[in-house]
């Protein structure tokens, strides 16, 4: 009966391969996140429901592809699937870089700190889909790596850093978190990105995992886990 359903809602391929399991779960649980975000926003201020919002609106938009993702693995369309996670990273990742800006807003966080991070990201994403497709994967992955640790810098010890400083002890520490989701959530990522291309790392024991299985993993800890440090900052500043 329950392999029946997860059959039936998973689409009919094999749901007890890693990729797709993580696929499925990974949906329901973007689902569940964005309900929990978008049902809370009445008890907040005004100024704390638009960030709390765009954690919703990441969840929401990630789920949707999830479910895309999920039916395109199940049918073995390997190259769909990178397309929807590349389309899916695109705009999240920027959204991510707008809730930077809007918790550091306070303490007069400029447009073009928000339009740098969002440059920054989409030279990282566009390099990383290049070196999924196109080959050449180890030289467009270095200059994707090379723009992440700028966006690790500038909000460790950059502009973003300065401003989290001035504005106040919670968006300074809830900033300091979210450093911590960029600096160690999101360098998952790039283990996902060399157990699924050709390199030099292919030594790597990390080649033992699916790609797919380490962007979920990696997606789910990073999109849930930012969204739930807003919401906590959120509750914070409004009682
Ligand atoms: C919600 C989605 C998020 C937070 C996605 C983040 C993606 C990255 C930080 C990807 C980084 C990559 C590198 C640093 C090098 C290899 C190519 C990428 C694109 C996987």
């Amino acid at each position: 009966m329950t392999n029946l359903f997860l059959t039936l809602v998973a689409g009919g391929g094999d749901v007890n391969d890693p990729v797709n399991f993580t696929f499925f779960i990974g949906c329901m649980a973007m689902m569940a996140a964005s309900a929990f975000f978008f049902l809370s926003l009445n008890q907040f201020d005004k100024k704390w429901r638009t960030s709390v919002l765009v954690s919703g609106l990441i969840t929401f938009i990630a789920a949707v592809h999830y479910w895309y993702m999920r039916d395109a693995s199940m049918a073995g369309d390997v190259s769909n699937v990178t397309a929807f996670r590349y389309v899916d990273w695109i705009l999240t990742v920027p959204l991510m870089c707008v809730e930077f800006y809007l918790i550091l807003k306070v303490a007069g966080a400029t447009k073009s700190l928000l339009w740098k991070l969002i440059g920054l990201s989409v030279v990282m994403l566009v390099t990383g889909y290049f070196g999924e497709t196109m080959g050449n994967a180890v030289m467009w992955g270095t200059i994707s790596g090379v723009a992440y640790f700028v966006i690790v810098y500038e909000i460790w010890l950059g502009g973003a850093a300065k401003l989290a400083k001035e504005a106040g002890e919670e968006v300074a520490s809830a900033h300091k978190i979210l450093c911590w989701f960029v600096l160690v959530g999101w360098a998952i990522y790039p283990i996902g990105y060399m157990a699924g291309t050709e390199g030099w790392y292919d030594v790597l024991p990390t080649e033992g995992l699916a790609m797919d299985v380490w962007y979920n993993i990696a997606d789910a800890i990073n999109k849930i886990g930012f969204g739930l440090v807003i919401y906590s900052l959120a509750v914070k500043k409004t009682a």
